[in-house]
């Protein structure tokens, strides 16, 4: 008798190795919330950036200068770069090709033998691997040295070896992978073009010189590319235009062995902060040591000018931090061999080595700004004395209304009509426009989760108020109260009361307005709130159409057209709701806030800061694009976001 069974010739042959790759791609299959976040849109287009990321680190290492990534038709994706092609020789370790290795192992990223990268982004190197192991089908060609070299995957499954493609020679170099999400894992196939088109354009704006092409084949298609020659000085100057900017960008560079500082800032006459800081291109929104020494840097400097120039007397204390915040706009863009992520979603820098790269390369270049254009020091130093006094007048005004206990949980404001329930988890509140649609929003809900604060009016102008006048309004601190977080210095996320606060408005102008003011508000003052998610936009329905006894709720233009093609009789009657208030109690909630069948908006930080730019320029000082904006807009209701 024989030991050895028969095998059949094609199928492939699995030693301890291949046994130990197939157990970590089923880890990932098993839990891909643990490796890519989530199986929703947001989990999706986390692969997407997967693949991107490594061909952003190939153009980061000076190898690669075009990025193109195409959506088709029917929801593949490849993305093509021309940089070195990863390696396609057999990897020491794992005895299989590199690209194999890429494409197989976990935590094998660009950085395996020698000769690899001196940044790398990517989530840390796992990318490839992950994508292979949670996409149906994956396709890797790779160009080097005149060859073309292909290689097909089936759920992670490596479908052969690679092979050299016969006759295909190629005088460029450069890799190409073409996926296609796994039905079985994602809960939707529908990449949103915007949030991609607007993460591939911070991508090129990190990345100078490199040409980004993105191409959408679904429907009627749409495209993109990102091209900025000055980077991250084109990302502030973009920012800074509707605000009013005070002088032009000034922009810091230093580079050591291992790390490179980047830094663009700019001041203007609003009085938010937008600061967006990068470590190898990963956004990193809980900042960390490069923020902490671009703070430092700017504090210590600004305060060391103001009192040489006898700006600051005295008598004047400091200025704070916060001060010289106000009408901020900056990008810190950091890159470096091993970048440590820390805190729960690895969204902070830890290398305590970058704090004082970053401070003194800040601090030097800012310095010399300042003393070689005393007319930009002055106009900077002006804006943050201002904030200065305007943070001491609310800093009275605060104590005078916390005394009275106005913005304390305990005291919730005479209009909210609260829930039963007291677990936030469990509980949702319902910011609702206008008086007779806060009756029909009480007369609907469940009172047992859902809690209705209904807003008189607009609310206060927030870009043109001050922080201290904000406090004054009675909309707003009826917001602030019904949440129970407290505010500014003394907010506290942990005492949020709803974990869903859903913002309800009219379907018209009007509407979008308040929502768009509600946005600004969140955005700039509670972003937190945007960040874990509990932001949302009711979406109540735009027509009724009423056909014998039933009655049919549509939800926008385009579901009005689809129902009118389907049904050609007589006797339909349709009715537009223009306002909430149109609706009474039980419609209300069946159309709009019945959990069962309504549709919920989450609002995501790039929504808000969309709202932020557009209120703006439709609120702010600057009143060229303003004009502009209306002229062109007049009464379309461009204001949705
Ligand atoms: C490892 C080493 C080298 C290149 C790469 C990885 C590489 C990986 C990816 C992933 C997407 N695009 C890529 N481009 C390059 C360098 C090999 C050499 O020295 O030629």
């Amino acid at each position: 008798m024989t030991t050895t069974a028969p095998r059949a010739a094609k199928e492939p042959s699995y030693n301890a190795e291949n046994i130990q790759v197939l157990e970590g791609l089923e880890a990932v299959r098993r839990r891909p919330g643990m490796y890519i976040g989530s199986t929703d849109q947001r989990g999706l287009h986390h692969l997407i950036f997967e693949i991107v990321d490594n061909s952003v680190d190939e153009a980061m290492a000076g190898y690669c200068d075009r990025i193109d990534i195409v959506i088709e038709a029917d929801g593949h994706v490849w993305v093509q770069d021309n940089g070195r092609g990863i390696p396609v020789d057999k990897h020491p370790k794992t005895g299989l090709s590199a690209v194999e290795t890429v494409m197989t192992v976990l935590h094998a990223g660009g950085k395996f033998g020698g000769g690899g990268y001196k940044v790398s982004g990517g989530l840390h190197g796992v990318g490839a691997s992950v994508v292979n192991a949670l996409s149906s089908e994956v396709t890797v060609r790779v160009k080097r040295d005149g060859a073309v070299y292909t290689q097909d995957y089936v759920r992670g499954v490596p479908q052969g070896a690679m092979r050299k493609e016969k006759g295909e020679r190629d005088q460029g170099t450069g890799t190409f992978t073409r996926f296609l999400p796994d039905a079985q894992v994602f809960e939707t196939l529908d990449y949103d073009f915007d949030i991609l088109a607007q993460r591939f354009r911070e991508m090129a704006y990190l990345t100078k010189g490199l040409f980004l092409h993105f191409r959408d084949e679904r429907g009627l298609g749409d495209e993109r590319s990102y091209y900025f020659d000055s980077g991250i000085e084109a990302f502030v100057r973009q920012m800074s235009r509707s605000r009013g900017p005070l002088h032009d960008p000034i922009v810091v560079f230093n580079e050591t062995a291992d790390a490179q500082v980047e830094v663009a800032l700019q001041y203007n006459s609003s009085f938010g902060e937008v600061l967006y800081s990068f470590a190898n291109a990963i956004k990193t929104i809980d900042g960390g040591s490069h923020v902490t020494g671009f703070r430092t840097a700017l504090t210590r400097v600004l305060n060391d000018y103001a009192r040489k120039s006898k700006i600051l007397k005295d008598s004047d204390p400091n200025l704070t931090g916060d001060d010289v915040r106000e009408g901020l706009v900056c990008v810190i863009s950091v890159k470096l061999s091993e970048p440590q992520f820390e805190g729960q979603t690895k969204t902070r820098l830890g290398n305590p080595e970058i704090k004082g790269l970053v401070e003194s390369a800040v601090g030097t270049r800012l310095q010399q700004e300042l003393e070689e254009n005393p007319g930009i020091a002055r106009r900077i130093l002006e804006k943050c004395l201002t904030a200065a006094r305007a943070r001491e007048a609310a800093r009275k005004a605060r104590d005078l209304v916390q005394r009275k206990g106005v913005l304390e949980g305990s005291n919730l404001p005479g209009k909210l009509a609260d829930c039963s329930e007291s677990d936030p988890g469990k509980c949702e509140l319902y910011i609702v426009e206008g008086d007779s649609a806060g009756g029909s929003a009480k007369g609907g809900r469940d009172r047992r989760t859902q809690a209705i604060l209904p807003l008189r009016g607009k609310i206060l102008n927030v870009e043109k108020a001050r922080l201290d006048k904000m406090l004054e309004n009675e909309q707003i601190r009826n917001i602030i109260t019904a949440l129970g977080t407290g505010f500014g210095e003394e907010f506290n996320a942990a005492k949020l009361r709803y974990h869903k606060v859903v913002i309800m408005t009219d379907a018209d102008v009007d509407g979008a307005h308040i929502r768009t003011l509600l946005l600004t508000f969140f955005y700039r003052f509670m972003p937190q709130i945007i960040e874990d998610g509990y932001l949302y936009i009711a979406q109540p329905p735009l027509y009724s159409v009423t056909r014998g006894r039933s009655v049919t709720w549509l939800f926008d233009d385009a579901a009005k057209d689809a129902y009118f093609k389907d049904h050609t009789d007589r006797g339909i009657s349709l009715q537009r709701y223009k306002g909430l208030g149109e609706m009474n109690a039980e419609q209300l909630w069946e159309t709009t806030m019945n959990p069962a069948n309504r549709l919920l908006l989450r609002v995501e930080v790039q929504d808000a800061a969309a709202a932020d730019e557009l209120f703006i320029m439709l609120m702010g000082d600057d009143v060229a694009p303003r004009k502009k904006f209306i002229t062109t807009h007049a009464l379309e209701a461009t204001l949705d976001v």
